[in-house]
């Protein structure tokens, strides 16, 4: 007998709460979602900053679970900005009328597991409290912001922004200097997007990105040809590395190609656009000489773009391997520090010293501006896991990660029975396109769920062997590669007092979704699951 008051409760309406939302539904489970925010969309609600765009096709970065969805939506870029991304998840929601399980400004605070009644307790910050058999964690890879311990932001006498939240009305920012501190894809959408309007805009860069062009256009042809055969389209992306298709023809190891073939395999991927490029050869992040290749490729991109040589190196990323952090897909980024009323600060020249009433004083520079923007990043996905307290009797999530995620498959960890991650830590997750890792997670867990109510079976969690095997797995195959060289987000480098562990599973959505469904097959092979 059920004595909690839900099957499932879900946390988080974003793409990947609504989906699980909708297939517990179909299958016949009382699901509720709880979202901290006023509205549907998750990162896409949030980041409304001017220019914000996906940096996965649009035409990959959607639900596949309704050919109905698939025919009626229709996609007007190659890359959807913000407002596109939002009107699609808000016609989702309606479609399936998903909002009236829905709890919104409903923020989770602690889980707490009932060994005896085999359900947590839900607490959230209105108060409340509730009981769930199960609990599915959908609270993004990049919800938690990084706030940069930088000494006098509060003191500033203009207005400041965060692209994370940024005001649903908008902001005029015409004939304003402006700064903008940050320079991931947060920053380069910003700052590509506000050049054009401001008196001045000075960039605070601390570490230089590789950007590919996304080579941005609308898409009727290349939509109405996808949609004469999306079951197959979608096959085709589950077999991927990345969950997405990639230019053909298949890559190859740098090795099979003469030099004048690199040169030209280099320039298709280029003009192809997108972040494809980090896919131009298989040993790309494996071997440092064939990713010297690829980054000096770019880099040559870059002094072509930019006018002023000097400015140009300053833009050119030099410590760090290309791929090893996060590529940014870009509309014209480089071509901005062409314009007169744009100007770059190199913070490893002129390390940023404070924010006063009127600026920022970087090196022996006092700025002046009228506007702060800091584009500055996420606590990537463990923040808001950890934000969340999790417990078991004694043990915390929180105690039991302070050295690192530990999980089986990415899916549950050990001594937290009944819990689920969406495209949490040790999954492929943000190394690929999201809405196919999503749907593979989502689908996984609604079938354990199903199989577990045939049987009967009202628990289940991780062997500590197997759990032990798989972050043995996730560290072992990510230290194969080059991914560990760089301070990024994926280490957990970009937050003070991170533990640096590779945090996605690297080798691949294809491999990851073997694996899953021979555990599944293997009868749930290193999951324990009792009555
Ligand atoms: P990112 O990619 O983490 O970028 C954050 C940027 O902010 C990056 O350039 C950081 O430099 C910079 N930063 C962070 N703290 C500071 C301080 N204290 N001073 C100066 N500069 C700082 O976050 P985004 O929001 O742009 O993108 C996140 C993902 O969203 C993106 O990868 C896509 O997947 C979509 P650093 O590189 O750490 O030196």
């Amino acid at each position: 007998m059920n004595m909690a008051d839900h099957d499932a409760v879900i946390i988080g309406a974003g793409f990947s709460g609504l989906y699980q939302l909708y297939k517990l539904r179909e299958l016949g489970f009382d699901a509720v979602i709880l979202e901290a925010g006023p509205e549907v969309g998750g990162t896409w609600y949030w980041n409304r900053y001017p220019g914000a765009r996906c940096d996965i096709e649009s035409i990959e970065y959607s639900y596949s679970f309704d050919p109905e969805l698939e025919q009626e939506w229709n996609w007007s870029e190659r890359y959807a900005a913000q407002p596109e991304l939002l009107a699609y998840i808000r016609h989702v929601s309606d479609k399936y009328d998903l909002r009236k399980d829905i709890e919104f400004q409903t923020r989770v605070t602690t889980l707490d597991f009932d060994d005896v009644a085999c359900h947590w307790t839900v607490r959230t910050d209105d108060g409340a409290s509730r009981t769930a058999r199960f609990v599915i964690a959908a609270t993004g890879c990049l919800s938690v912001p990084v706030q940069p311990e930088i000494e006098g932001v509060d003191d500033f006498g203009g207005d400041t922004y965060w692209t994370w939240d940024w005001p649903e009305e908008g902001v005029d920012l015409t004939d304003k200097r402006v700064a903008v501190v940050g320079t991931g894809s947060s920053g380069l959408q910003t700052i590509t997007a506000i050049a054009p309007d401001v008196a001045h805009l000075t960039v605070f860069q601390r570490t230089p990105v590789f950007a590919i062009p996304a080579f941005n256009h609308e898409i009727d042809e290349e939509l109405a040809e996808v949609k004469s055969r999306y079951p197959e389209f979608r096959a085709e992306s589950r077999v991927t590395r990345g969950g997405a298709h990639c230019a053909d023809p298949e890559a190859k190891f740098f090795d099979e190609y003469n030099p004048d073939e690199v040169v030209d395999e280099l320039s298709r991927r280029w003009a192809d656009g997108g972040l494809c490029y980090q896919q131009s050869f298989l040993d790309l992040v494996l071997d440092p000489s064939v990713n010297k290749a690829a980054a000096d490729f770019v880099a040559d991109q870059i002094r072509h773009k930019v006018n002023d040589p000097a400015l140009a190196e300053k833009l050119i990323p030099t410590t760090y391997p290309i791929a090893t952090k996060r590529m940014c897909v870009d509309t014209g980024y480089f071509e901005v520090y062409n314009r007169d009323n744009v100007s770059l600060v190199d913070l490893r020249e002129e390390p940023l010293k404070g924010v006063t009433p009127q600026g920022i004083i970087a090196g022996d520079t006092a700025h002046e501006f009228d506007v702060l923007i800091f584009a500055t990043g996420f606590d990537a996905m463990t923040g808001a896991l950890q934000a969340i307290d999790i417990r078991h009797g004694d043990l915390t999530l929180r105690d039991k990660w302070s050295e690192g995620p530990r999980t089986y498959l990415g899916l549950m960890s050990a001594g937290f029975p009944n819990l689920f991650t969406i495209t949490g830590p040790q999954s492929p997750s943000v190394l690929s396109n999201m809405l196919t890792s999503i749907e593979q997670h989502v689908d996984w867990i609604s079938d354990l769920l199903v199989v577990m109510r045939e049987r009967g079976q009202r628990r289940i969690e991780p062997e500590v062997q197997a759990e032990t095997t798989w972050v043995d797995i996730t560290n072992d195959t990510a230290d194969l590669t080059l991914f560990p060289q760089a301070a990024s987000w994926y280490m957990g480098a970009n937050v003070p007092g991170k533990r640096r562990v590779f945090l996605p599973f690297v080798a691949g959505v294809d491999v990851y979704k073997q694996i899953c469904d021979g555990v599944a097959v293997a009868d749930y092979h290193g999951f324990e699951m009792t009555a």
